[in-house]
């Protein structure tokens, strides 16, 4: 069996000497080396570079190496009917909940405002500060990752809502689904956290349209947008206006148009803003490496592999 890690800007070495460790006696290969194509059975991706994919006709089953798939639904040579198989692993899980539930904290704490205040040594103390309880924080996407974040929300006292394609039901969390569901989803909204996957059905998806849809009547002064998804979910231009037009009062993004994030983006110095580099919930290799594996383990025993892809929906 010949594995082969393709990634054009993770590095592949590491990813290669972990996944030896994970599957002792297999081949692991990594682009560049001399390998024939067909050989290949399984690959592991992420943002692997144009053409990587081409003639694998041997292969049993693609893993991407986080929860994301969209650059492996994108490649035109990911080949039709092959099993796609995304990360479900909590040390990812856990990470992106430690990520959303501290900008939450940090919009609802003034932790801007208050290091602002420490560079220039002014003690203003506001007595009038809403508590968790009165902040209503609004989930877009309640998978994997969605869920545990709402859920460890509500578990600090904010009200959690979550929208999701299909109807779901998580206990404590207010649930909406659907066209119909979004209008009222976003009205009781003052936090919105975008977990969303890039699928065409999402791109674009945060737009003036959707800020403007959002609560105005909340404890924090305006709404707040945090985008852990992907960057293509969000339209930059239409985010700015909303902030220089008071229809959003700050954004946390950890993820952009484009990435990196170009040095003449006006995101980098915009006070409103947060910036991360894309990092809400990294990948951690010896955990995904040994979520592959047990996959890897359930096909050849002929099971469904944990977290398939379903190629339809793209996610
Ligand atoms: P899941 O597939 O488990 O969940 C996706 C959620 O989005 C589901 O609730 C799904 O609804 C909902 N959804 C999908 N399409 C639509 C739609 N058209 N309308 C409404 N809801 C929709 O994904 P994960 O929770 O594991 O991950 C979410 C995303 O987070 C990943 O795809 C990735 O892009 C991003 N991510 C970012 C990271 C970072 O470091 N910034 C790290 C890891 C992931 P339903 O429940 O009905 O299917
Ligand atoms: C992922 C990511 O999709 O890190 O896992 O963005």
């Amino acid at each position: 069996m010949t594995l082969l890690v393709a990634t054009a800007n993770w590095a592949a070495d590491v990813w290669a000497e972990r996944f030896a460790a994970a599957l002792p006696g297999r081949r692991i290969l990594v682009l560049g080396d001399d390998y024939e194509p067909a050989d290949i059975r399984y690959v592991a991706a992420w943002k692997q570079p144009a053409g990587a994919l081409r003639g694998l006709a041997g292969l049993k089953a693609v893993f991407g190496l986080g929860a994301g798939v969209d650059y492996l639904m994108e490649d035109p040579d990911l080949p039709a009917g092959v099993p796609v198989v995304r990360v479900i692993d909590p040390d990812l899980t856990h990470r992106m909940s430690e990520y959303v539930v501290l900008h939450c904290l940090a919009h609802l704490r003034q932790f801007r405002r208050y290091e602002a205040q420490q560079r220039d040594r002014v003690w203003d103390d506001d007595r009038d500060q809403p508590a968790a309880r009165d902040v209503r924080v609004g989930l877009l996407g309640l998978g994997e990752l969605g869920t545990d974040a709402a859920c460890k929300l509500a578990m600090m006292g904010f009200k959690v809502a979550g929208w999701t394609r299909s109807p779901r039901s998580v206990q404590g969390i207010e649930t909406f689904a659907g066209e119909a569901g979004l209008t009222p989803f976003l009205a009781r909204t003052d936090i919105l956290v975008v977990l969303l996957p890039l699928t065409p059905a999402t791109e674009g998806i945060v737009d003036a349209r959707m800020l403007a849809g959002l609560a105005r009547d909340g404890r924090l002064g305006g709404p707040i947008l945090i985008n852990a998804g992907r960057g293509r979910l969000q339209v930059e231009a239409d985010i700015l206006a909303a902030l220089e037009a008071g229809t959003l009062k700050a954004a946390t993004l950890d993820v952009f148009q484009t990435e990196p994030l170009p040095a003449g983006s006006p995101l980098w110095s915009h006070p409103a803003v947060t910036v991360t580099p894309h990092n809400a919930a990294m990948s951690e290799p010896s955990a995904v490496t040994a979520h592959v594996a047990r996959q890897i383990a359930r096909i050849e025993a002929g099971e469904m592999p944990e977290g398939l892809v379903d190629r339809a929906s793209g996610y």
